[in-house]
């Protein structure tokens, strides 16, 4: 499993940071953002470090990630209500943490369309 040094994700993977865990596989984390924009606010990452998803991700980390959106949306009660899954990808984008994530948001109705809501 490749991790990178001074990668903030990375450390929440090795468990030398915390977070609260809400999905977990051998491929796959899931835990709360630290800054929730929405009731539901998770992110899930690949425990491999990738810089986002322009960096050549593994076909079954993919998978692994799209699979585990599935199972943080049931475990949070938004299935049915619906939710969105989001990628910042680069400095146009604001991405700030520069591993993999995908932020998964619900738990209230979001704005139709607008790029801005995250
Ligand atoms: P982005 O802007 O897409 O790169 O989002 C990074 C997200 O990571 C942002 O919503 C806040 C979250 N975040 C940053 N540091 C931490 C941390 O130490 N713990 C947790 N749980 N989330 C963090």
């Amino acid at each position: 499993m490749s991790a990178k040094e001074d990668c903030l994700f990375c450390k929440i993977v090795a468990g030398d940071i915390p977070s609260t865990k809400v999905y977990e596989d051998d491929r796959v984390l899931a835990f709360r953002d630290v800054a929730p924009m929405m009731p539901v606010h998770v992110l899930v990452i690949p425990k491999a470090h990738y810089e986002n998803i322009a960096d050549g991700v593994a076909d079954e980390d993919l998978v692994a990630c799209m699979r585990a959106v599935d199972e943080v949306a049931q475990a949070e009660g938004v299935k049915g209500s619906g939710f969105r899954v989001l990628t910042n990808t680069g400095d146009d984008a604001c991405q700030s943490v520069h591993h993999l994530h995908f932020h998964v948001l619900g738990g209230a109705q979001m704005n139709d369309g607008d790029p801005s809501v995250r």
